[in-house]
C-alpha cells in the first residue's frame, strides 16, 4: 500500500443521520479546503476546532488535524455532512476529483502504523473494538488499544535478544572469565511471561468469540420457552405438544457480558417419524458440538425416571441440568444428578440468575467475568507458542553448552514475538491483520 499519497473515504456506516468523510495524507488540508467552504480556510489558525461551512450549497463541519497530532500521524481533514448514501457519494465525487485516492479497508489504521502511532496489537484492537460484541469484549479491545499487550510483547522481545546476545558474547570470548551468570535468569523469566500469556488465550477467546451453548431434554421439557426467556423475545414456537422443535433454533445473545450462542433442540425420543429422528440427531450432534449443554428436566413431572434416564442418554462433558417447571413443583425434592443443578421455571424467570451463575462457572470457573488486563488473540497466540518452542530450544542447547545453536533459536523466537508486536514486519502478517478491518477505518 502506497503510504505516502492522500486518501479518503466515509469513516461513518452510511445510512446515519451524518456521514463522516475522513481524508488523509499530505494534500489532506488542499482538498479539503477545495471541496468545502466556510468564512476561512482551514488552515494553522483553526487546528483541531470545528468549522461550520459548506459543501456546495450544503452546510457541513470541517476539522483539521495536523501532522503528527492525528489518527493516522498524516495531515487529516474529517467533514461532517448530510448522511444518506447520496450525500456521502457527492462530496466523496468531489474529494476524488480533487486529487484524493479512496481508502482501502484499514488503510487509515494502516498508516496509523507505519507512522508508530500504534504498534499492531493496538491496530488489532481498533477492529475488535468495532466488532466486539459483549462489554467483555469491548474492555479486552480497549485495554489493548491502550497497549498494555504490545508493551509486554515487546520486553519479551528485548529478553529474548538480550539471551541472544549473551549467547553469542560466550561464543566470542570462549576462554576469557567474563562474568558470565551461570545459567541466565532470563530464560525462565520469559518462559514464565510466555506460560502466562498463552493461558490467556482460552479465555480471551470465549470472551471475543462466545461460548456455544446448547439446550437438549426431552420433549416439552421447556427447552424453547428457555431459549425465548434468555433472549428476552419470542424465537422458537412453544406449546404443551411433545415435538413441537423439530429442527436446531440458532440465536445470539449476550449473556453477562458473555456473547453466546444459544441452541434449541428438538426434544430427545425414540420416534418412528422420519424426519424428527432426523432432528433429533441434529440434538446429539449439537450437544456433541457445543461447549456447554443445559440439559433440562421437567421438574412437575411425575415420571422423574423418565427425565433421568434422558439424562443419562447423554455424554457431554460440560453439562449444567436445568430443573425447569419449578413453579409447578416448588417444594418437590429432586433426586441428585452427577453434575452442577439448579431449579428454574422458564415461565415465570425464577431462577435464571442462578442458572446464569452456573453457566459462567462453567465456562470460566468464577460467577463473574474478570477481564483480563492482556489476553492473545489467535494470531498473537501462534506466534507466541512458536517463540516458546524455540525458547525451550535454547534453553536445552544452552545446557549442553551448544551456545550457537542457543542463540540461533533466539533469534528465531524473537522474530515471531517480533512478528506479533508489529516490530519486525512481514507483508503476509500485515495482510492478515487488516484483512479484517472495514473500510474507512
Ligand atoms: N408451568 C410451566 N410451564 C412451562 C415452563 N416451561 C415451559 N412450560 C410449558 O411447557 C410446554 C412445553 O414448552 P416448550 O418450551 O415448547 O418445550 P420444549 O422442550 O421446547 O418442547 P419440544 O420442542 O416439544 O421438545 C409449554 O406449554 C410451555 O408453556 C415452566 O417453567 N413452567
Ligand atoms: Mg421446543
Amino acid at each position: 500500500m502506497n503510504t505516502t499519497d492522500t486518501i479518503a473515504a466515509p469513516a461513518s456506516a452510511i445510512g446515519g443521520a451524518i456521514t463522516v468523510i475522513r481524508i488523509a495524507g499530505p494534500d489532506a488540508l488542499k482538498i479539503g479546503n477545495a471541496v468545502w467552504s466556510g468564512k476561512t480556510p482551514l488552515g494553522n489558525d483553526c487546528v483541531r476546532l470545528m468549522k461550520l461551512g459548506r459543501i456546495d450549497l450544503e452546510p457541513a463541519l470541517a476539522v483539521y488535524m495536523k501532522a503528527p497530532a492525528s489518527y493516522t500521524g498524516d495531515d487529516v481533514v474529517e467533514i461532517q455532512c448530510h448522511g444518506g448514501a447520496a450525500a456521502a457519494d457527492r462530496a466523496l465525487r468531489k474529494i476524488f476529483s480533487a486529487g484524493a485516492r479512496c481508502a482501502e479497508p484499514g488503510e487509515f489504521t494502516f498508516r496509523s502504523f507505519v507512522n508508530g502511532k500504534l504498534d499492531l496489537t493496538q491496530a488489532e484492537a481498533v477492529a475488535d473494538l468495532i466488532s466486539a460484541s459483549g462489554d467483555a469484549a469491548f474492555q479486552l479491545a480497549a485495554r489493548q488499544l491502550g497497549g498494555a499487550l504490545g508493551k509486554e510483547l515487546l520486553a519479551l522481545y528485548e529478553i529474548l535478544n538480550r539471551l541472544r546476545s549473551e549467547c553469542e558474547a560466550r561464543l566470542d570470548f570462549p576462554d576469557e572469565t567474563l562474568d558470565f551468570e551461570e545459567y541466565p535468569a532470563d530464560f525462565d523469566r520469559a518462559k514464565a511471561q510466555m506460560e502466562a500469556l498463552l493461558a490467556t488465550r482460552e479465555i480471551s477467546d470465549k470472551m471475543r468469540n462466545g461460548v456455544e451453548v446448547v439446550l437438549a431434554g426431552k420433549p416439552n421439557a421447556g427447552k424453547s420457552s428457555l431459549l425465548n426467556r434468555l433472549l428476552g423475545y419470542n424465537r422458537a414456537i412453544v406449546s404443551d405438544i411433545p415435538g413441537t422443535t423439530r429442527d436446531t433454533v440458532d440465536a445470539e445473545t449476550v449473556l453477562r457480558q458473555l456473547p453466546v450462542h444459544l441452541v434449541d433442540t428438538a426434544g430427545l425420543r425414540e420416534t418412528a417419524d422420519p424426519i424428527e429422528k432426523l432432528g433429533v440427531q441434529r440434538s446429539f450432534d449439537s450437544i456433541k458440538r457445543a461447549q456447554v449443554t443445559l440439559f433440562l428436566l421437567d421438574a412437575s413431572n411425575c415420571d422423574l425416571a423418565s427425565e433421568i434416564a434422558a439424562f443419562e442418554q447423554i455424554s457431554a462433558p460440560k453439562v449444567i441440568a436445568v430443573w425447569n417447571k419449578i413453579d409447578l413443583a416448588k417444594d418437590r425434592e429432586l433426586p441428585a444428578l452427577p453434575c452442577p443443578a439448579v431449579r428454574i421455571s422458564a415461565t415465570t424467570g425464577d431462577g435464571i440468575e442462578e442458572l446464569l451463575d452456573a453457566l459462567l462457572e462453567k465456562v470460566f470457573g468464577s460467577r463473574s467475568v474478570n477481564v483480563p488486563e492482556v489476553a492473545l488473540n489467535a494470531r498473537c497466540a501462534a506466534l507466541l507458542a512458536q517463540s516458546k518452542g524455540n525458547l525451550d530450544a535454547a534453553i536445552a542447547r544452552f545446557r549442553d553448552g551448544e551456545f550457537e545453536l542457543a542463540a540461533e533459536e533466539l533469534a528465531v523466537g524473537a522474530r515471531q514475538v517480533g512478528l506479533a508486536v508489529g516490530k519486525t514486519v512481514d507483508p503476509d502478517v500485515l495482510d492478515e491483520v487488516f484483512r479484517n478491518f472495514c473500510i474507512g477505518k
